[in-house]
């Protein structure tokens, strides 16, 4: 899921081309493709003679589409072969004032949003990425957004365990930190599985504490999804019409009475979205998985002056992975620990690493690449 405007970063680009300052300066976009490179290489390796092709659905909006493509082009698709990597646009929605009239983006055009990571399941139906998938014979899909550093992209034990257990639909979960951190949270409400987002939760039920002191709601949503290729079918030609709209209060750049551009420095308006989990309820067999934070989730959403969440705390949150990948192989770091970064060419996630690293004494900084 890649159609985000990115605001919170202040970044004029797809944030999937985001350097987030590795050592290696690879973008989001780069890290992910090289992931499923490697994935392939792993599966290919553990299956002689089955082609171990894995297809990447980007979802992208009306202003991420163009930059996107051509960043893809230009980098040659970072080793993948392009007829496996397939980007389709989601729709937008019109943008309101609090009056309900319609926002001017300019005189001609109606201010327009994208609809929200939830759009994702018309667009997949509308693009023809559902018929795409049954030509393929594709039966499993990992979704995820595209900020999180440390994503297992097409995560072989998720998809492996979700599918064994025969769920259609499942969410990774870490447990949430404090009670206004910015994830949903995965519960029940009258008997559905549903995810209430950080912006819609109460704060007396945010706090909500059970005796052992820990949050009542704490399955914290990452944005990291499993669906059967078959419930994605039933969704688009069922339950895609039911999806909730979300009201998000923002500042919308419009042009007032006068003819005049104006971009506000207050919320002013209203951008309607569909939210990606509110497909959880219309499951026959739902799943959670709880993962460990500091190995699955880092996402990057503001500049680095917030202090959280940012291209500093994703780059710490590298490093650290990182080192204990390096440790588990029998490798030790001497000094300040900094700057560490492995190749997902080299491993994916921690693996292959003893016959590099062991008995190897280290100090920052360690870039292990695959040559
Ligand atoms: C999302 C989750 C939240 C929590 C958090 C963790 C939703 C609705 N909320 O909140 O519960 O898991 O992430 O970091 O999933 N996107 C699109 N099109 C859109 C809007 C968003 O593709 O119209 C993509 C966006 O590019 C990103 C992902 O969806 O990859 C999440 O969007 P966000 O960053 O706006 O979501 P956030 O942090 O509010």
């Amino acid at each position: 899921m890649a159609g985000g405007q990115g605001t919170r970063l202040g970044f004029a680009h797809p944030k999937g081309m985001y350097d987030i300052g590795l050592q290696s300066s690879k973008s989001l976009f780069r890290v992910q493709a090289e992931r499923i490179r490697k994935l392939q290489e792993l599966a290919t390796k553990q299956f002689p003679g089955k082609n171990g092709i894995i297809t990447w659905y980007i979802m992208t909006s009306e202003h991420t589409m163009l930059p996107t493509r051509t960043y893809f082009k230009e980098n040659n698709f970072f080793g993948l072969q392009e007829e496996n990597i397939h980007m389709f646009e989601q729709g937008s929605l019109p943008c309101f004032d609090f009056n309900g009239k319609i926002l001017l983006d300019q005189k001609h055009r109606i201010a327009k949003a994208p609809d929200g990571n939830g759009g994702l399941y018309r667009a997949l139906r509308d693009s023809g990425k559902l018929e795409d998938m049954k030509f393929r014979n594709i039966k499993y899909l990992h979704a995820h957004s595209v900020d999180n550093i440390l994503i297992k992209v097409a995560d072989p034990i998720f998809i492996g365990y979700c599918a064994l257990q025969k769920a259609d639909c499942a969410a990774k979960v870490v447990e949430k930190s404090h009670p206004n951190e910015a994830v949903g949270v995965v519960c029940m409400v009258d008997g559905k599985y549903q995810v209430v987002e950080y912006s819609e939760i109460t704060q007396k039920t945010a706090e909500m504490r059970n005796i052992d002191g820990r949050l009542t709601f704490s399955a914290g949503n990452i944005c990291n999804h499993y669906f059967s290729a078959e419930f994605l079918n039933k969704i688009g030609s069922t339950y895609e019409k039911a999806l909730k709209l979300h009201v998000a209060k923002k500042k919308i750049p419009f042009v007032d009475n006068a003819g005049k551009r104006i971009t506000p420095d207050k919320v002013n308006g209203i951008k309607i979205e569909k939210f990606v989990f509110d497909v959880f309820e219309f499951s026959d067999k739902f799943l959670t998985v709880e993962v460990a934070r500091d190995v699955e989730f880092s996402a990057l959403k503001n500049a680095d002056s917030a202090g959280k969440d940012c291209a500093s705390t994703a780059r710490k949150d590298i490093y650290n992975l990182h080192r204990k990948y390096i440790e588990n192989a029998g490798g030790k770091i001497e000094g300040h620990v900094e700057e560490i970064e492995i190749s997902p060419l080299l491993s994916y996630a921690g693996e292959g690493l003893e016959d590099i690293v062991k008995g190897n004494i280290y100090s920052c900084p360690i870039h292990l690449t695959s040559s």
